[in-house]
C-alpha cells in the first residue's frame, strides 16, 4: 500500500472520502424519491421494498454511476435515474439470493432478511417489484428531453438490461447453481464472476459514462476500468467470506466455504487473491489516471472496492 500513500496524500483521499459521503446522502434522498411511500396501497409491499433497500447498503453502485457520469462531464441529475434503478436491481438481486430457494441465508446488511421478516412470497414480490421499478425509472424521460437525452436514456436502459439478465446477474447465478458440488477451475470461476457481480458493476460505469455523454475515448478508459473492478469486487469478496466477521460484513460469514462452493481462495489460495485484488486496483487507477482530477472519484472508488471490510 506505499505506493497509493504516495500518489493519494492524506487530505486528497479525505477529501475524496468526503465527496462519496455527499454523494451518498444525495443517493439516499434521490431512493426515497424513487419510491412510493410506506402507506400507499397494497403497504406491505411497500413497507418490505422499503426494508431492504434502506437497510444499510453501501451504495456502490449508484455512486459508480455517479462517479462515471462526472468523470466524463455529464449532469448529476441526468444520471440520477440509472443510479437509483442499479441499486434496486442490486437489492433485488439480494433480497432473492437469500431465499431458502437460492443461499438460504437469515443476515442481510446486517438484518433479518426479507423473508425471514415478510415470508417468502413477499419477499419474492419485493425483488420483482424492485426490478420492474428500476425500469418504469428508466423508461420515465424527463419533460423537454431532446433526440439525444431520449437516445443516450435508451442505450443506457439497454446496457443496464443485459448485465441484469441471462448474460450478466442471471447468467452468473445460474451457473453459481449448478457449480454447487462440482470441482470448478479457474476460468469458469471467472467467467462466473464477472456475470453474476461484474456485470452489473460495469453496466453502472459503462452506463453512467453512456448517460453522462462521455466521448468514445473516455468510454474506452471507463470499460478498462469497469472491467478490473468488476472482478475485483468479487476477490475482494471471496477474500472477505474467509477472513471477515458477521458484524462487519452484514451477513453470514465463511459460507461459500461450509457451502463448499469455490472462491477465489479456495482456487487461488488467500495471498494469491490479494494480490490479484491489488494488481486489480492498480490496472483501475491507471485506467482512469489520464483523466486526471475528473477521474478522483473513480480512483477513490476502486480504493473503497478493495480495501472494504465488509
Ligand atoms: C438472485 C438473480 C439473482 C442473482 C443473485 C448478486 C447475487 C446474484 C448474489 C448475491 C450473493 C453475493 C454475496 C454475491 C457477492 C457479491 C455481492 C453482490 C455482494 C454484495 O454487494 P455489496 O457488498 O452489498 O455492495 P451492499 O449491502 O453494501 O449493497
Amino acid at each position: 500500500m506505499k505506493q497509493s500513500a504516495i500518489s493519494h496524500p492524506r487530505s486528497a483521499r479525505l477529501d475524496v472520502e468526503t465527496e462519496l459521503e455527499e454523494r451518498k446522502r444525495l443517493v439516499e434522498d434521490a431512493l426515497h424519491r424513487a419510491l412510493p411511500p410506506e402507506s400507499a396501497w397494497p403497504e406491505t409491499i411497500h413497507r418490505a421494498v422499503r426494508y431492504s433497500l434502506f437497510a444499510g447498503g453501501k451504495r456502490i453502485r449508484p455512486l459508480l454511476v455517479l462517479a462515471a457520469g462526472e468523470a466524463v462531464g455529464g449532469s448529476r441529475d441526468g444520471v440520477m435515474p440509472l443510479a437509483c434503478a442499479a441499486e434496486m436491481i442490486h437489492t433485488y438481486s439480494l433480497v432473492h439470493d437469500d431465499l431458502p430457494a437460492m443461499d438460504d441465508d437469515d443476515l442481510r446488511r446486517g438484518k433479518p432478511t426479507s423473508h425471514k421478516v415478510f415470508g417468502e412470497g413477499i419477499a419474492i414480490l419485493v425483488g420483482d417489484a424492485l426490478l420492474t421499478r428500476a425500469f418504469e425509472i428508466m423508461a420515465d424521460a424527463p419533460a423537454g428531453a431532446d433526440a439525444g437525452d431520449v437516445r443516450r436514456r435508451l442505450a443506457a436502459t439497454a446496457i443496464l438490461a443485459e448485465a441484469a439478465g441471462t448474460a450478466g446477474l442471471i447468467g452468473g447465478q445460474v451457473m453459481d447453481l449448478e457449480s454447487e458440488g462440482q470441482a470448478v477451475d479457474a476460468r469458469a470461476l471467472e467467467k462466473m464472476h464477472r456475470a453474476k457481480t461484474g456485470a452489473l458493476l460495469g453496466a453502472c460505469v459503462r452506463g453512467g459514462a453512456v448517460l453522462g455523454g462521455g466521448g468514445e475515448e473516455d468510454r474506452a478508459r471507463l470499460d478498462r476500468y469497469a472491467s478490473a473492478i468488476g472482478l475485483a469486487f468479487q476477490v475482494v469478496d471471496d477474500v472477505l467470506d474467509e477472513t471477515g466477521a458477521a458484524h462487519e460484513l452484514g451477513k453470514t460469514a465463511g459460507k461459500d466455504a461450509r457451502a463448499g462452493k469455490a472462491t477465489y481462495v479456495s482456487v487461488h489460495g488467500l495471498e494469491a487473491s490479494r494480490q490479484m485484488a491489488r494488481r486489480l486496483r492498480e490496472e483501475a487507477r491507471s485506467a482512469v489516471a489520464p483523466l486526471g482530477a475528473r477521474g478522483r472519484l473513480l480512483d477513490g472508488l476502486a480504493r473503497l472496492i478493495v480495501e472494504r471490510r465488509g
